[in-house]
């Protein structure tokens, strides 16, 4: 299966809509996964071995506009500088482009803003391919649904099939070979007093890719045979948590989840490591608050920096141990 025979199934008869002429724009939050999204199944479509679920940033996350130039290629800016055309990041954004282009070939014009600390690595693929794919509907009058959406934003980068909606979202992993059951889902929640704080730790850049990272624990980490099992648990032990909104169940088992992301990591070889010595100073520091009573956890993706989870209550106490947070209320 290709992504083209993905998008076909999607858009049928739509592909051969023309663009409008116009500048279209569209924005899709980031999202940060509570249970994680670590293997794929298989990687031409970006299915991956198990389900998995995020929360959504609210106003945070990245606004594309889109339109069709009259030149031989795209042209590509990021938060108003332009893009060189060979940086990986334009690559991945061309060959998604590719596989809208028509019958007679047809270039665009991609601005994208981010309002997310780029160095967070929050400024990541996730909202800029799911806005893209709102801005491509636009740009095309598809007029497809928010599930439609999310195969084709898939198809970009897996996370950001769950950027299309807001509040906590499950990605269902789905049992399909052509990926049409592989989509994200919203749950029905408002938490009002739930926030996300961003601390970065560093602004370098990574080592090492998420996408490459993900491969090779895969393939050589002897701790991935279990990471399916604890990825079920998790996700019953999270989605009941939601439900009754039982803060401390939800980001224990979020925290303990990204711990044994990070431990297939560490056991795979060549090893991946993205912890700095800030990651683990941060951590201990989180831990100490708890030990002192105020209930906050952190989860962490594939960088060094972590995010925190907790309660608006408990905000000014966590920001005076971590001056630099940036806090975000999904809801
Ligand atoms: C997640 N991450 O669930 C996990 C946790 C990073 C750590 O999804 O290859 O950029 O484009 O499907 O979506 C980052 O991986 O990977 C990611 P591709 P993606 O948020």
């Amino acid at each position: 299966m290709k992504k083209a025979d993905s998008i076909h199934l999607v858009l049928g008869e739509r592909l051969l809509n023309s663009p409008t002429n116009q500048v279209v724009s569209a924005f899709a939050p980031s999202n940060i996964a509570l249970c994680k999204y670590w293997g794929k199944r298989d990687a031409e479509l970006n299915l991956p071995v198990t389900s998995s679920l995020s929360i959504s940033l609210a106003d945070r996350g990245t606004t594309t506009r889109l339109s069709v130039i009259d030149e031989a290629r795209d042209k590509i800016d990021l938060n108003g500088q332009p893009v060189d055309l060979q940086s990986s990041f334009a690559k991945r954004v061309i060959d998604f482009l590719n596989l809208f282009r028509g019958p007679s070939p047809r270039y665009f014009y991609v601005d994208t803003h981010s309002n997310i600390p780029i160095a967070a690595g929050l400024a990541s693929s996730a909202s800029g391919f799911a806005s893209l794919v709102l801005a491509l509907n636009a740009l095309f009058r598809w007029e497809l649904s928010n599930e439609q959406l999310s195969i084709l934003a898939r198809l970009g980068s897996g996370s950001a099939c769950r950027s299309l909606w807001s509040g906590f979202v499950e990605w269902q992993q789905g049992e399909r070979s052509d990926g049409m059951d592989s989509v994200g889902m919203p749950i029905d929640t408002v938490w009002d007093d739930f926030c996300i704080g961003l601390l970065m730790l560093s602004t370098h850049e990574k080592p090492i890719s998420s996408r490459e990272a993900m491969q090779r624990t895969v393939v050589t980490s002897p701790f991935y045979a279990s990471w399916p099992a604890k990825v079920q648990t998790d996700l019953g032990l999270i989605k009941q948590a939601i439900a009754a909104h039982d803060f401390d169940q939800l980001c224990k088992t979020a925290e303990s989840n990204a711990l044994a992301m990070h431990a297939t990591m560490l056991t795979s070889w060549p090893p991946i490591s993205y912890y700095l010595p800030e990651t683990i100073k941060a951590m201990q520091s989180v831990w100490q608050l708890r030990a002192e009573g105020v209930p906050v956890y952190f989860t962490q993706d594939a960088g060094p920096n972590l995010k925190l989870l907790f309660v608006r209550a408990d905000q000014a106490r966590i920001q005076s141990v971590f001056q630099s947070l940036v806090c975000v209320s999904p809801f």
